[in-house]
């Protein structure tokens, strides 16, 4: 029995618009996926939202002068946006500051009480006198005692990725105000007995040979470093709050509710959809479900030890992610992206520069999936104009271009076994088996190799057989090449649609092809047929797919978005 398909992409944070490095971090692979699976008739239900809690939003709402709950609901529908435009085709996207996610993380958290890996422990935490206030992990930055960066933060430093407790800064200070007036004071706290879970931890990791190497190292990394208590409280006032009595003025640490979200999003899902026992099925039928994350590689220490812990530790047989697709970063001109220094190109403003199916396609093509990639713009702009303007735009341009000229903009001939050529039928077949097991290994870089490589393919095709030259000779010879050329364009519009979803209807519009929306097997199948149009078939007036982006363009933006 085939199972259903259980997607998520890691919750972005609700700070600020995303920029693209977030994006293809964890959303837009997700999504490529979820339309793959959907192309091919699976069952698939892709969750994501946005993690609301935590010192990046309450900062973040700080800087903006707004309520933290106001600053929440107005970044959220921003962000909603934002991906809707990207074509993220989640099936729900939703907060993980909802009330389900404040019982489902209660809940949890009393189970693992009751279980007995929770503790409570007097701990030495820094107090500002300058804020007076206790400084949350990520309120404190300092010195990383690894690798020297001077901005590490209290929870983990960006240096070198090591996860840290704030007293093991250097030259510690209070991110809120700088002040150095710190001091370390004695307060209650809650502790998850990860260490408790090592076992249970290691046995099921071990059930995981297939995760990426990458983050197979990272679990057996922290496994083998040794689990130590974590503290999953924090004195703050937005955020889950603790169900217990003295615990009034602290909040469940970020990450200790975020990944909870995961599920409560889902009930958030199910209500939406007029069936609120819905999200069961996907989250307690263990055999029925296939779970695949998507995050950047610093999610991976809590989606492949801590969240997996938590739920052990609740003794509930919840659902445990089957596969984690950890990518790494993009990086941008060799640098950061950056929101304070404006360094980077950010979602919003992408989707202002050019269509979202230019980016979804380079993205994708220079997925960071083995190591890190890094963005210029020149880069860009040589990739579309490479592989979209010349090998696909090209071929589809020349190939309604002549059928209006030769044809009337009519298919010239519908192909038979006799006409149909076999040589290029079997090429074609192999390729495209290849690109369908790339997606459907969550090879994307590879999988956009090698559908770049049936345009090449294609425009390959249409130039040896000349059909500009045979039409003035023979002209059913041209009609025949040129029935061919049609069958590849729809062909290539529906491989290419979990990739770029609007060139792909934009090509079957050209085509005046009934398929609205190629989802599903059947579409999938169809592709691969070349009887799909009827002798006759009227083809639309060719436009242009793609336009070039030029070198002048390319060196404005440079300087526009170097963040100097
Ligand atoms: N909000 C993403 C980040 O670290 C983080 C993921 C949570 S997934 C539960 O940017
Ligand atoms: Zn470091």
């Amino acid at each position: 029995m085939t199972k259903k398909h259980l997607i998520t992409s890691a919750l972005p944070y609700i700070n600020g618009v995303k920029h693209l490095g977030n994006l293809v971090g964890s959303m837009l692979p997700g999504d490529v996926y979820a339309r793959y699976l959907r192309q091919q008739g699976e069952e698939v239900l892709y969750i994501c939202g946005t993690d609301e809690h935590g010192t990046p939003a309450e900062i973040a709402a700080e800087a903006a002068g707004k309520d933290v709950a106001a600053y929440c609901e107005d970044m959220y529908t921003i962000q909603k946006d934002i991906y809707e435009r990207f074509g993220i085709s989640f099936d729900y996207f939703g907060r993980s500051s909802m009330p389900a996610n404040h019982k489902l993380t209660q809940e949890l958290f009393l189970q693992m009480r009751d279980n007995n890996y929770i503790e409570e422990r007097e701990i030495l935490q820094y107090y500002s006198h300058a804020d007076h206030r206790f400084l949350p992990d990520r309120y404190v930055e300092g010195t990383c005692p690894s690798c020297g960066y001077t901005k590490a933060r209290g929870d983990q430093c960006d240096g070198c990725g090591r996860l840290l407790e704030p007293t093991d800064l250097k030259d510690p200070y209070s991110a809120i105000s700088g002040s150095k007036d710190i001091e370390l004071q004695s307060t209650k706290h809650i502790f998850l007995l990860l260490d408790k879970l090592t076992e249970p931890l290691e046995a099921w990791v071990a059930t995981r040979p297939e995760w990426p190497d990458g983050v197979k190292g990272i679990a057996k990394k922290w496994l083998k470093e040794g689990l130590q208590p974590r503290c999953i409280t924090r004195d703050l006032k937005w955020g889950v709050p603790v169900p217990l009595d003295g615990y009034d003025n602290k909040v469940f640490y970020v990450w200790f509710d975020a990944p909870n979200g995961y599920i409560s999003i889902t009930q958030d899902w199910a209500a939406s959809i007029g069936q609120p026992d819905a999200w069961k099925a996907w989250w307690q039928d263990l055999e029925a479900v296939h779970y695949v994350q998507f995050m950047a590689k610093d999610n991976v220490p809590f989606h492949s030890i801590f969240w997996p812990a938590m739920l052990m530790a609740t003794g509930q047989p919840w659902k445990q992610v089957d596969y984690i697709k950890g990518v790494n970063w993009l990086t941008y001109d060799k640098g950061k992206f950056s929101t304070s220094q404006k360094r980077g190109v950010f979602t919003d403003v992408a989707l202002e520069l050019y269509p979202a199916d230019y980016w979804r396609y380079y993205l994708m093509a220079n997925c960071p999936e083995s190591d890190d990639a890094d963005f210029t713009f020149a880069h860009f702009a040589a990739i579309i104009n490479k592989d979209l303007a010349d090998i696909l735009g090209n071929f589809a341009n020349r190939s309604f271009s002549l059928i209006h000229k030769y044809f009337e903009g009519r298919l010239p001939v519908v192909l038979d076994q006799s006409s149909l050529d076999q040589g290029l039928l079997t090429k074609v077949s192999t390729m495209v088996a290849d690109y369908q097991k790339s997606l459907s290994d969550m090879k994307f870089r590879q999988a956009c190799a090698q559908l770049r490589g049936l345009w090449v393919l294609a425009n390959e095709y249409i130039t040896v057989n000349e059909p500009w030259k045979t039409a003035k000779t023979d002209l059913l010879q041209a009609g025949v090449c040129l029935s061919h050329c049609i069958y590849l364009l729809r062909l290539f519009a529906i491989l290419g649609h979990s990739l770029m979803p609007t060139v792909s209807l934009k090509i079957l519009a050209l085509l005046n092809d009934p398929l609205t929306e190629s989802e599903g097997s059947t579409a999938f199948a169809a592709g691969l047929e070349f009887t799909a149009y009827k002798a006759g078939h009227l083809l639309a007036d060719p436009v242009r797919l793609f336009e070039k982006i030029e070198d002048d363009r390319v060196a404005e933006l440079t300087a526009q978005y170097d963040g100097h």
